[in-house]
């Protein structure tokens, strides 16, 4: 009776230690770029901390898969031009409520959210790069793409 128990030990310890062996290769196989603590295939913004440490954690207010602080892309072209201001214009007059330009994740689109703003337009930055497989531009219309 005690030699299956004793054989059914050693199976479990034998498992418990490759199990153990492997943990450290399965972490090391984890990429987080910008070390936000988001696993770079769940980031919205792989190049920008925007983590659970950050404020604008993986906010995605037009839900295109491309976080906001790496999205200034409003009308969907993959760049960021003056057809997009007027886009931002909105929400910073308070004519609109929309929160896509709350590149800083504080609540609302301020004067800290233009200076964002210019940096994207003066580059003419297409949104991204994010981890997410369903993140493409130009996105499809009507579907989220969420992690
Ligand atoms: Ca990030
Ligand atoms: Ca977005
Ligand atoms: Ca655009
Ligand atoms: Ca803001």
């Amino acid at each position: 009776m005690q030699a299956p128990f004793k054989r059914l030990g050693f199976s479990i310890l034998a498992a418990l230690a490759v199990l153990l062996l492997a943990l450290p290769a399965m972490a090391g196989s984890v990429v987080d770029a910008d070390s936000d603590l988001v696993p770079d295939g769940f980031d919205n913004c792989t190049a920008v901390a925007n983590g659970p440490n950050n404020s604008s954690n993986q906010v995605d207010a037009d839900q295109d898969g491309f976080g906001n602080v790496c999205d200034a892309d409003a009308n969907n072209d993959c760049a960021t031009t003056t057809l997009d201001f007027p886009f931002f214009l909105d929400p910073f007059v308070g004519t609109s409520s929309s929160l896509e330009f709350d590149f800083n994740g504080d609540g609302a689109v301020t004067t800290l959210d233009f200076t964002l703003f210019l940096s994207f337009f003066t580059s003419g930055a297409p949104p991204g790069p994010s981890g997410l497989s369903c993140a493409i531009c130009p996105s499809p219309p009507g579907t989220p793409c969420l992690p």
